[in-house]
C-alpha cells in the first residue's frame, strides 16, 4: 500500500519542533524552510524554532544537540547537496543521511530527512516540496512516538 493511500490526520496541535537548516545552496534551503514552516503552521503546531548550520555535513551534530535538549517532539533537518558543484558530494550526502538517522536511533527523537541530494541545481529547484514533506513526516513520527510511549494496560 502506498504512503498516500493510508490516511494520516496531519494534526500537530500540542507538538513542538526544531528545524535545522543548512545555509549552503541557500536559495534551495530557504525554499525548503518555507515549505516546512507552512506545513507546521497549517497543521497547528504548538511552536517551532529554526537553527542554521553552514552546510549539510553539520546537520547531524546540530540535530544531536537539539535532541539532547528534550524540548522538541521531533526535528526537521533541511539541506541541499548538489553533485554538479562538488567532488565531495558523496561524503557530504552520505554523512548527512547516516548521521541524522544515527541521531534519531540513539536519542529516540524523530529526525525527518529533508536533505535534497541531486545531480543538478535544476533538479533541486524542482524538489523543494521536500521541505513540506519532511515537516509532515516529523509530525507523523512525533505522533507515533507519543502513541507508543504509553504503558500497556493489563
Ligand atoms: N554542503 C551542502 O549542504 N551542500 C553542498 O552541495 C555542499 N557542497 O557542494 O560542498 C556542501 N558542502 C559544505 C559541507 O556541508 C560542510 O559545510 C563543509 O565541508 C565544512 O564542514
Amino acid at each position: 500500500m502506498s504512503k498516500e493511500s493510508m490516511q494520516f490526520s496531519g494534526d500537530a496541535r500540542g507538538l513542538r519542533f526544531a528545524i535545522v537548516v543548512a545555509r549552503f545552496n541557500s536559495a534551495i534551503t530557504e525554499a525548503l524552510l518555507s515549505g516546512a514552516r507552512q506545513a507546521l503552521e497549517g497543521a497547528g503546531a504548538a511552536g517551532f524554532e529554526v537553527f542554521q548550520v553552514p552546510g549539510s555535513f553539520e546537520l547531524p551534530l546540530a540535530a544531536k544537540l537539539l535532541a539532547g535538549r528534550r524540548t522538541y517532539h521531533a526535528i526537521i533537518a533541511l539541506g541541499a547537496v548538489i553533485r554538479g558543484e562538488t567532488p565531495h558530494f558523496d561524503f557530504v550526502a552520505a554523512e548527512a543521511a547516516r548521521g541524522l538517522q544515527q541521531v534519531a536511533l540513539e536519542t529516540g527523537v524523530p529526525v525527518a530527512f529533508g536533505v535534497l541530494t541531486t545531480d543538478t541545481l535544476q533538479q533541486a529547484q524542482a524538489r523543494t516540496g521536500k521541505g513540506h514533506d519532511a515537516a509532515m513526516t516529523a509530525i507523523e513520527m512525533a505522533r507515533l512516538k507519543c502513541s507508543l510511549a504509553s504503558e500497556p494496560q493489563p
